[in-house]
């Protein structure tokens, strides 16, 4: 039975009240990237990017999902063939939405992590600078995010879903950010149909066969409803 990929990013989630990064009104309008989403802001700015992920957190924690991430939930069930998402966002709202096969490739903000050893452990809902590990105690706690200029999670298991997908959707993502928006070409070469969802075309629209336009919360439920017809 046909396997479909769905690569997600911050639009699915935007209609649940979690800001975008590179829209008009997003994220990177109000904060340098360098400063709170690099290695290199962090050493320099502890405390900065703390307050920066501490404040998505708690939002995160008082959003709920949308009819997007409930319609993808629904194919999963419904769909006779595999269902993998693999998302760039570090809110839960694919899980809370009802989808059981989610590869978060940007961490989560659930997740803290240690930068001396590496230990991962749920994160409280506001961290505070120097706050010690529970593995090695030392005062080197970070939020468990991929940061730019590090290793996305997962990247093995996402290449060989890409290779098996026999549809391949990417929603709400801009297309500015690699390897994520490389994973097109991946599946389009490996035979897949691929489909851009968004509101406003990519950087990588060329790259897709088929697109549709309009809010998340219109034209993914009225997709996945055309596929479950079909399927
Ligand atoms: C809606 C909507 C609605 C709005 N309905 N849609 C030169 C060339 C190529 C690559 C590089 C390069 N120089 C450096 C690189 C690599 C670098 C990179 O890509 N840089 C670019 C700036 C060029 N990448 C990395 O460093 C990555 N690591 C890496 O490459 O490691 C090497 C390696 C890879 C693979 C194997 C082995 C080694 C790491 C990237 C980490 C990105 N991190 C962030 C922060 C995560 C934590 C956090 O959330 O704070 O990830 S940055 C930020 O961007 C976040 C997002 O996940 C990511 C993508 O953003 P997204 O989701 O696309 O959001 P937007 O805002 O950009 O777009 C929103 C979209 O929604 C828009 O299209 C809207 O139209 C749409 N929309 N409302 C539907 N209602
Ligand atoms: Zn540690």
């Amino acid at each position: 039975m046909d396997k479909i990929v769905i690569l997600t990013g911050a639009g699915i989630s935007a209609e649940s009240g979690m800001g975008t990064f590179r829209d008009e009104d997003g994220l990177w309008a109000r904060h340098r990237i360098e400063d709170v989403a690099t290695p290199e802001g962090f050493a320099r700015d502890p405390a900065l990017v703390q307050g920066f992920y501490n404040a998505r957190r708690i939002a995160a924690a008082q959003a709920a999902p949308n009819a997007a991430h409930e319609a993808l939930a629904r194919l999963e069930t419904k769909w006779p063939g595999e269902v993998v998402i693999v998302t760039q966002n570090v809110d839960s709202l694919h899980e809370a939405g009802g989808s059981q096969t989610v590869l978060h490739m940007h961490g989560t903000l659930a997740g803290a992590l240690c930068s001396a050893c590496g230990h991962r452990w749920t994160a409280p809902p506001e961290m505070s600078v120097g706050e010690r590990c529970p593995s090695c105690n030392a005062p080197a706690a970070r939020p468990d995010v991929v940061w730019f200029g590090e290793i996305p999670y997962h990247m093995e298991d996402i290449y060989t879903h890409l290779t098996e997908a026999d549809i391949f959707a990417a929603i709400g993502t801009s297309g500015e950010v690699y390897p994520a928006a490389a994973f097109v070409r991946e599946a389009c070469a490996q035979g897949a149909h691929t489909v851009e969802l968004n509101l406003a075309p990519s950087s990588v629209v060329s790259d897709f066969a088929e697109t549709r336009f309009g809010p998340a919360t219109q034209i993914v439920p009225d997709w996945v409803e055309e596929l479950l017809q079909q399927g």
